[in-house]
């Protein structure tokens, strides 16, 4: 009897320290109310510096949840202009490519499409961010201010109702409060603006006006781990690999677990598959950057003397160049087994070419030794996945080079936990 009553008293205090703790994370935010964040970004920026604005603005909302209770909409992805194999108006939501349970593991993160069904296509405000017209005048300080808008906004008045339009993502927008706002600062540079507002929506156009608030910092790259990709692509990368490059994660010693939360590999644990990956940047990278972007002969001879050093015989080609440069570039090559990502009809069909530049990103991230091209956000984003991965710097942070004598190796962003 008396060990039975001892029984029930400390599952009584057990239940009361569970509700206790339940208390403490309702006021550190379940319980008060959502709020939601939308953001655009400049509709000429291509799918890769997209993806460096999501970490910027995702840690905004990190910063923004450490006293509230925020939620990312995810603005889906399309109508890019690279996308030439991808109908115009067709968007594909994030969990095309990314995998959304891994992204909310660092913040609360919804599709557009989910915040539509629920809330209609309304937002209580919209701030579009813009540079100060009159430039930094100098000095460098954090500072926002509502000013004119610099630019043509995709919002129009409406006399009616005193909202305002706007047609985004091939949906239509509406929100009650519109404003420009001049910017200059960090990503937490906002958080006085958007915690002042009593809103539960706010919508923050042209959001890569704002910077990293620390680059290559902890929260950095957590967001970064964050953004593993979609299962369907990697199991399609990881069956290329095998198929083609004699190349899987036990042999190559690139295993990762299920929580990007738990995955720290040391330095140089990974070694990667047998093969050498490059990333060719052509089409307007030779108009933009010519002198940093080499000829298809100038290619094959830096990346023969990478295969010779490292005692390669295949090479794995991602590139937006044409089919004939490809063969081209192959036929220079023709030591070496060259391979390269050509998707099937159905493939391409459901993940378009944002599904083709990712399998192309995965493959070259779990290659022996990397090399890139010149100032490319493509290339920065496998140099990433290989910091994740535990590759050594060396065989990650290496370029092309052009016809400029100088050849400036990319800055080795080195990952911290
Ligand atoms: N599949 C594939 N697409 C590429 C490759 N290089 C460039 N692209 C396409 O061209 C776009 C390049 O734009 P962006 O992502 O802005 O990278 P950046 O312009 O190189 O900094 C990509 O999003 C792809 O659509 C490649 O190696 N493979
Ligand atoms: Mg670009």
């Amino acid at each position: 009897m008396k060990f039975a009553t001892a029984v029930g008293l400390l599952f009584l205090l057990q239940g009361l320290i569970a509700l206790g703790s339940l208390d403490e994370t309702c006021e550190i935010g379940a319980s008060r109310t959502k709020k939601y964040l939308l953001y655009t970004v400049n509709p000429g920026e291509g799918f890769n510096l997209r993806r460096d604005v999501y970490l910027r603005v995702a840690n905004l909302v990190r910063k923004l949840n450490e006293v509230d209770n925020w939620v990312l909409v995810l603005p889906p992805w399309g109508n890019f202009y690279h996308w030439k194999n991808t109908k115009r108006n067709k968007y594909f939501p994030w969990s095309s490519f990314f995998d959304l349970s891994s992204l909310n593991r660092w913040v609360p993160a919804l599709e557009l499409e989910d915040y539509i069904k629920e809330h209609g296509g309304a937002v209580d405000t919209t701030f579009i961010l813009q540079h100060y017209a009159e430039g930094w005048s100098g000095n460098w300080e954090e500072k926002y201010d509502e000013r004119p808008c610099n630019e043509q906004v995709p919002f129009t008045h409406n006399d009616g109702n005193g909202q305002w339009d706007g047609h985004l993502w091939g949906t239509q927008i509406t929100t009650k409060n519109f404003s420009c706002i001049s910017i200059q600062g960090h990503a937490s540079t906002l958080v006085p603006l958007l915690s002042k507002t009593d809103v539960r929506s706010v919508l923050v156009g042209r959001a890569e006006t704002i910077l990293h608030d620390e680059f290559g910092g902890t929260w950095f790259w957590s967001a970064r781990r964050s953004m593993r990709f979609a299962r369907h692509l990697v199991a399609e990368a990881n069956r290329f690999r095998k198929e083609f490059l004699d190349s899987d994660d036990a042999r190559d010693q690139t295993e990762i677990t299920e929580d990007w939360r738990d995955t720290k590999p040391k330095r140089g644990a990974a070694k990667g598959g047998p093969y050498l990956s490059v990333h060719l940047r052509r089409r307007d990278f030779i108009y933009a950057r010519g002198d940093e972007v080499p000829s298809l002969t100038k290619a094959a001879k830096q990346l023969e003397k990478i295969l010779k050093s490292y005692d390669l015989n295949k090479v794995f080609i991602a590139t937006d160049a044409s089919l004939d440069e490809i063969e081209e570039l192959k036929l220079k090559l023709n030591k070496y087994e060259v391979y390269y990502y050509s998707p099937s009809p159905e493939f391409l069909n459901l993940w378009g070419d944002g599904g083709i530049a990712i399998i192309d990103q995965i493959i070259c991230s779990y290659a022996r030794f990397f090399i890139g091209s010149y100032e490319s956000t493509f290339s920065f984003r496998i140099q990433e996945e290989r910091e994740i991965l535990g590759f050594p710097v060396e065989t990650t942070f290496n370029r092309l080079c052009g016809k400029k004598k100088k050849c400036e190796q990319p800055a080795k962003w080195k990952i911290v936990y």
